[in-house]
């Protein structure tokens, strides 16, 4: 393949500069486009390759995104390093991080106008992305269900300064057709949000290739969780899509970054309160209090980021503890050998 077409070919997969300046010279880049446990599908310039997990265990958690080397002639690869990824606290008891979508330009973070609507959940959603270095955007679906979406817009709006949010009836391209206009060729978008907000019906409408769609209980607009594989798409404008599957509850660990972005608004208050270590509680001189007062901010923000920065502290506190007992294990287990050795007197 000329030169040239192989930078475009790469181009429409989403290659950068930033994976170009870490190549290695021949190997021939594969985009991931979808990733279980044990096998990854990528795309690269020569068709579809399939890496066989199990087999390269080397290389490492793959995730949805990610960009691999293979070298030729041989069954040999290598994981670029990401330019962004997507990490989450996985669901469940045991805290761990796992990475959502790797080198992602735009995350859309899709809430629906009706029960599910949720600002806490929304700033959550925030939070994940400006500690990513993602920029985020808000889609809020399911517009042709909500009496007065225009309210919902504005509050929205209000939780990050710039966010771009769009109104959409999901299943309707023509309403879908402005936010479409805005996805440039070559760039990756991830879809995230509960189960039944519409992410699927929204990949459809612009223009992914037919995704399974599910309808959401009556009783509390709850989904089905009908997505259950994570998977990237390519749009018809030159896009890629990641569709992901509905989170459950997402749990913040080690955002600090992205809390000090998305609460720049009570912080830059709280850099003006008469004490450095005001609880912004009852305090005098308290910046944030009087800002609440003076109706200037919602005391709903306030609660928000305390509520986030107490649960991003009791799961950073849990992970370091397994890290550290990973760590002592780790040692426990060198020592061991050391001594088998020893008395083999190698
Ligand atoms: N009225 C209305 N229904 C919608 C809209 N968007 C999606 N739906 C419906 O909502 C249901 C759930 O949509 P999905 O696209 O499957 O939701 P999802 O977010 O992909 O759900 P998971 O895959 O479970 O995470 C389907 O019945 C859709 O037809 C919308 O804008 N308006
Ligand atoms: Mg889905
Ligand atoms: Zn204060």
């Amino acid at each position: 393949m000329a030169d040239d077409d192989e930078a475009t070919a790469l181009a429409a997969l989403g290659w950068t500069a930033f994976e170009a300046a870490r190549r290695t010279p021949g190997w021939e880049p594969a985009r991931v486009f979808s990733a279980r446990r044990s096998e990854a599908l990528a795309w690269s310039t020569q068709g579809e390759r399939r890496v066989d997990l199990s087999m390269h265990r080397a290389l490492g958690p793959i995730a949805v995104g990610d960009w691999l080397l293979a070298e030729p002639g041989s069954e040999r690869w290598q994981r670029l390093e990401r330019r962004t990824e997507i990490a989450r606290k996985a669901a469940g008891e045991h805290v761990h991080q796992q990475v959502l979508s790797a080198n992602v330009d735009r995350l859309l973070i899709v809430s629906s106008c009706n029960q599910e609507f949720s600002l806490a959940r929304l700033e959550r959603y925030l939070v994940l992305a400006c500690d990513c270095d993602v920029t985020p955007e808000i889609v809020l679906t399911k517009a042709d269900l909500a009496d007065d979406a225009g309210t919902l817009v504005q509050a929205a709006s209000g939780l990050l300064a710039g966010v771009s949010v769009h109104l959409v009836d999901a299943r309707d391209s023509a309403q879908v057709g402005p936010l479409a206009s805005t996805i440039e060729f070559g760039q990756t978008l991830a879809l995230v949000g509960s189960s039944g907000v519409g992410k699927s019906t929204l990949a459809n409408a612009l223009g992914a290739p037919e995704l399974a769609t599910g309808a959401v209980r009556s009783a509390d607009d709850k989904g089905r969780h009908t997505t259950t594989a994570r998977s990237m798409l390519r749009l018809p404008g030159g896009g890629l899509l990641i569709d992901n599957p509905g989170i459950r509850e997402l749990q913040l660990t080690d955002c600090e970054h992205g809390i000090e972005r998305v609460f720049a608004d009570v912080l830059d208050r709280a850099e003006h309160c008469r004490f450095q270590d005001c609880r912004h509680e009852v305090e005098p001189g308290c910046a944030v209090q009087a800002a609440i007062v003076s109706g200037e901010l919602p005391a709903r923000r306030l609660e928000s980021l305390r509520e986030l920065r107490d649960e991003q502290a009791r799961n950073t506190e849990i992970l370091e503890a397994k890290r550290q007992r990973a760590r002592d294990i780790g040692h426990k287990y060198r020592k061991l050998n050391w001594s088998k050795r020893a008395k083999r007197g190698q």
